[in-house]
């Protein structure tokens, strides 16, 4: 585990370096306040800080306020605050400018250690924390069986690049896709593999877009993508692509090799007036897939 000493005096920063390699840590090194937080800002900077209080430049105190006024989430950095100063005040002030321990000079290797397991533990929990909701705000906005954009998600993406588009003038396009005579699969082969032919249908449509674009599941067996910078023109050209990407797939389930198709329903918008609802746009996509499987399917109607 990185560590960062912070300490203006070379023969206690030696010391110390030595006390903590031989606790198996990597020391990175500072002599001031701001070297000091050059290095805590880095992205795999360390996450342990061992911070004298008397530094010239950027003392200890103004390091901790400036740590935590700057602290991104999931990047909290535990200190310890290294002083010689005992009085009940300068230990309230040490804490209150942000530290989150003290241990005071000249000090016993051994509290230092324990108290470093201490900021050890608190570290490991707050990690478990930020993955927590992580998860728990990736759950919130993906589908939980095809992992792409749960509904909410994908119309608050497609509401927002239409803003843009407005403010851009630029085309706003939308691929309305259905699965069609999905309910047979489920009907011959099972709910199972019906899951499975949406999951793998998810991801031909992933693999189908550009990495800008956002891909959807909008209902049952209906996914809606949203494209970026893409006018009429390059709409029919990608709409067809990706019908044909489904139509190539063969899918392994329930002992079986699947194969299904889409219909789409292909919409652009070229803003004329400024904040149309996305909801009507979305209508004009659902009567275009209406018509698409009114004349057949496995088409796009635009
Ligand atoms: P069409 O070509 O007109 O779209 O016919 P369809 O059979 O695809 O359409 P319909 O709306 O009649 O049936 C959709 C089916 O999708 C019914 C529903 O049970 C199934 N479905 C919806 N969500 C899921 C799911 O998460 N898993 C599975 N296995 N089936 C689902
Ligand atoms: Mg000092
Ligand atoms: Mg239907
Ligand atoms: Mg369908
Ligand atoms: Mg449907």
């Amino acid at each position: 585990m990185k560590i960062l000493i912070a300490e203006d005096d070379p023969l206690s920063s030696l010391l110390m370096q030595r006390t903590l390699e031989k606790f198996g840590y990597e020391v990175v090194l500072a002599e001031d306040g701001h070297a000091a937080i050059e290095i805590l800002s880095q992205p795999d900077g360390p996450r342990l800080a061992l911070i004298d209080w008397m530094m010239p430049k950027l003392d200890g105190l103004e390091l901790c306020r400036e740590v935590r006024s700057a602290q991104r989430e999931g990047a909290y950095i535990y200190i310890l605050l290294l002083t010689s100063r005992q009085d009940a005040e300068d230990v309230v002030a040490g804490l209150e400018a942000g530290a989150d321990d003290y241990i005071t000079k000249p000090f016993h290797p051994a509290v230092l250690r324990a108290r470093l397991h201490t900021g050890r533990r608190i570290l490991s929990l707050e990690e478990t924390l930020v993955q927590a909701r992580e998860e728990m705000r990736f759950k919130a906005t993906h589908d939980a069986l095809t992992s792409l954009w749960n509904r909410g998600s994908i119309l608050s993406v497609a509401r927002n690049e239409l803003r843009r588009c407005e403010r851009e003038t630029r085309p706003f396009s939308v691929l309305l896709c259905d699965i069609d005579h999905f309910k047979q699969v489920n009907d011959n082969y099972g709910h199972l593999a019906g899951d499975i032919v949406l999951e793998e249908v998810g991801r031909r449509l992933v693999s189908s877009v550009r990495d800008y674009d956002a891909v959807g599941r909008y209902g049952g067996e209906e996914f809606l993508i949203v494209l970026s910078n893409c006018d009429e023109n390059s709409l029919r050209a990608r709409a067809e692509n990706i019908r044909s990407a489904i139509a190539s797939m063969s899918i392994q389930a329930a002992n079986a090799e699947l194969s299904v198709t889409i219909s789409i329903g292909a919409i652009t918008y070229s803003s004329s007036q400024p904040d149309v609802p996305l909801e009507s746009i979305l209508a004009q996509a659902d009567a275009a897939l209406y018509c698409a499987k009114a004349e057949g399917r496995d088409r796009a109607i635009f």
